[in-house]
């Protein structure tokens, strides 16, 4: 039986697209925590925090949508003290847009065992060892608890390497999930978002993308990718997919963050993308420049006076030198992290709002063709 019409009320999520050249979008995301120009880049905060950067740093280098993990968050500090505080905003302090993973995908790439049925998926922590299970129901509600603007269904997603069986049936289990998810989620002031799935079969990317816009939630990711296949099968399976997706909704691409990688998403018409790269990178003491990445431990860099990168307008390049930099990272200072960190998210940041500019130019693959030509020295 159809379930009586509703009267149409606004998502509390939702964009409009202000330029596109071929796939390219540009447009403004909107969230009951502000509005935030596309295509943009996500840091990731998973424990509640992006390591090393505070609320006014983020702010301070522009960043718009800052993720959080239902998988960590749940354990520690939990849910229940997340919401006490006015959900991750109180918690954290951050006054703008966030989305919280589902926690899906940590438990497929963290557990060491697991167990998935219709139900849901019984796992160890990786904290303590403890046995817990996600169901789509749990998953929801413990999102509706942390409160960000955004929250993910709970879906599976395989291994590269598994079966087209495999995928055939997770993917039909997946979009089982997205049903029990939406049914029970029920905060007005919160969007649920659907995700695709289907591994590297066309076919299979295709069905799960009927399957799952058929729920019609208010924005759709695209998972599944960059989970160990080449370059080549994650864009040709995305090119296949995110022209399918509805236009006049949010398009996330889950897990990508190198400058590279950026331009060829948002060339396939994704608005929306995290990962950890940048901040993870920075910790180790590599820096992201416009001709390609640098490791600041490098011998080269002892006596180098100038900043990480001369195009940049963070406040690491106004005030620091590579020189200084390396000294702090091969002593570990913490100032060194942190001070790595605000650049590497500036810089990616830096690049969405210069693709944006592009889309809106109707120039963007003759510029992110030349850009990624100088960023990997003509090797690409
Ligand atoms: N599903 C979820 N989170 C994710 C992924 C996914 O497929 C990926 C795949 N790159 C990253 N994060 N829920
Ligand atoms: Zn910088």
């Amino acid at each position: 039986m159809k379930t009586p019409a509703q009267p149409t009320v606004e998502p509390p999520v939702g964009i409009s697209i202000e330029g596109r050249d071929g796939e390219a979008r540009a447009g403004t995301l909107r969230t009951p925590h502000g509005s935030v120009p596309t295509p943009t880049f996500m840091p990731v905060g998973t424990k509640g925090t992006v390591k090393g950067l505070d609320r006014g740093e983020l702010r301070e280098i522009g960043a718009g949508v800052v993720l959080g993990n239902t998988y960590h968050l749940y354990f520690r500090p939990g849910a229940q003290i997340v919401r006490e505080a006015g959900g991750l905003h109180g918690f954290t302090g951050w006054d703008g847009p966030m989305l919280t993973d589902s926690g899906g995908y940590q438990v497929f790439s963290l557990a060491k065992t697991r167990e998935i049925g219709e139900r849901g998926v019984r796992f160890a922590s990786v904290y303590d060892g403890s046995k817990h299970e996600f169901t789509p129901e749990r998953a929801t509600r413990v999102q509706e608890d942390l409160g960000a603007d955004i929250a993910m269904v709970l879906d599976e997603c395989p291994p590269a390497n598994a079966s087209r069986e495999y995928h055939a049936a997770s993917l039909e289990r997946t979009a089982r999930w997205a049903e029990r998810c939406r049914e029970t989620h029920g905060r007005s002031d919160q969007a649920l978002f659907g995700i695709v799935q289907g591994g590297l079969f066309p076919d299979l990317r295709k069905r799960s993308l009927r399957l799952t816009t058929e729920l019609d939630f208010p924005g759709y990711a695209v998972g599944g990718l960059s989970v160990g296949e080449s370059r080549e099968e994650m864009l040709g399976t995305l090119g296949l997919t995110a022209p399918l997706l509805p236009p006049e909704k949010p398009r996330y691409f889950m897990g990508i963050g190198d400058p590279v990688g950026i331009l060829e998403v948002i060339g396939l018409g994704v608005d929306m993308f995290d990962c950890v790269l940048p901040t993870r990178l920075a910790r180790h003491g590599s820096a992201l420049t416009v001709n390609g990445r640098v490791n600041l431990r490098n011998a080269r860099f002892r006596r180098d006076f100038g900043p990480i990168d001369e195009e940049c307008d963070c406040r690491t390049c106004a005030g620091y030198s590579r020189a200084y930099l390396a000294h702090l990272v091969r002593e570990d200072e913490l100032l060194g992290h942190r001070l790595v960190t605000l650049h590497n998210v500036r810089f990616v940041t830096k690049l969405c709002e210069e693709a944006r500019r592009h889309i809106l130019d109707r120039d963007f693959y003759g510029w992110a063709g030349w850009w990624t030509e100088r960023y990997t020295g003509g090797s690409a």
